[in-house]
């Protein structure tokens, strides 16, 4: 796997770890970071021998989003930079995350703010350290918001306190992010237990998982009978699985299952 000085890539065990580099400034996105990540991320869609996705970050944040250096820097001199960075960067790598067809865990060590938190609600889980703290960030500088934290955060804690926290900015700990839903376990090594679950996963009916959230997804903003006809195909996909069939027999034989992800 590739791997540059901002972005580090670890596959083992079917699980490839993509770690944020830059942890003097709590690993901030600079264009070559932001590059990094996108060749990283679609690389693991791509590798059908690595089955889940773990995304941390060096140091003690896991991501405050944009570089404010870089950016102020690009704003002074008048590039378009800080414009095209939504649609060449962001948007994709928001759009790899979220279709990523295995699971994604976020390993969220310490502080996520910006579009780090925005990426970490992208993951289909995440695990905090118990330092872990949780910005959105964007109205503190006068932005809006990206990388799907229009779409993540109210599906994860609700539409009022998304409106909250997008509008207060405020900071708060893995506690009060737990309690409203915004990651699923605190640990004290966020990282150990994030690979450990993504083994687990690596080890399951991956091509299921990857339905599974997409049906979930569908039926999060549709009705009954449109979702009941969205699982259908879906079943018929998975049923016709390798996966499924040996999975079966397994069952009648009274042996473990095993899956390959086909
Ligand atoms: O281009 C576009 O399209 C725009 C896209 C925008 C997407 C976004 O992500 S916008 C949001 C950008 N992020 C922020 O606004 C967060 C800014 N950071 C903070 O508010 C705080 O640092 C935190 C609350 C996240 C953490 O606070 P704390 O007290 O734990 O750490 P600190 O002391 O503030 O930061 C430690 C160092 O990291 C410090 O560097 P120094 O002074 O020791 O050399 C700080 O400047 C640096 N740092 C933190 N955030 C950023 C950063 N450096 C560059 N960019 C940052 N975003």
């Amino acid at each position: 796997m590739s791997a540059t000085s901002e972005v580090l890539v670890d596959v083992s065990d079917g699980v490839a770890t993509v770690t944020l580099d830059r942890p003097d400034s709590l690993n901030s996105l600079t264009d070559t970071s932001k590059t990094a990540l996108l060749a990283a991320v679609r690389q693991v869609a791509d590798d059908a021998s690595i089955r889940a996705l773990v995304l941390t970050g060096a140091g003690r944040g896991f991501c405050v989003g944009q570089d404010l250096r870089e950016h102020a820097e690009q704003l002074g001199a008048g590039s378009k930079g800080p414009f095209e960075s939504v649609s060449r960067y962001y948007n994709p790598i928001a759009t790899t995350l979220a279709q990523m067809p295995k699971p994604v865990i976020a390993a969220v060590n310490g502080v996520a703010a910006g579009a780090g938190l925005s990426l970490a609600m992208l993951a289909d889980f995440r695990i905090a350290a118990p330092t872990a703290k949780f910005t959105t960030a964007f109205a503190g500088i006068g932005l809006s918001c990206d990388t799907g934290a229009s779409w993540s955060l109210q599906r994860l804690v609700g539409s009022a306190r998304a409106r909250e926290l997008l509008f207060d900015a405020r900071t708060i700990d893995a506690d009060e992010a737990l309690r409203i839903g915004l990651v699923n376990r605190i640990e004290d090594d966020a990282l150990a237990a994030a690979q450990s679950w993504a083994a687990r996963l690596a080890a399951g009916p991956t091509l299921a998982y990857a339905a599974m959230r997409d049906a979930l997804e569908f039926a999060s903003n549709h009705s009954l009978e449109e979702s009941l006809a969205h699982e259908e195909p879906l079943m018929i996909r998975t049923g016709s699985s390798d996966d499924h069939r040996r999975a079966v027999d397994a069952f009648l034989t009274k042996q473990p299952p095993t899956f390959e992800g086909r």
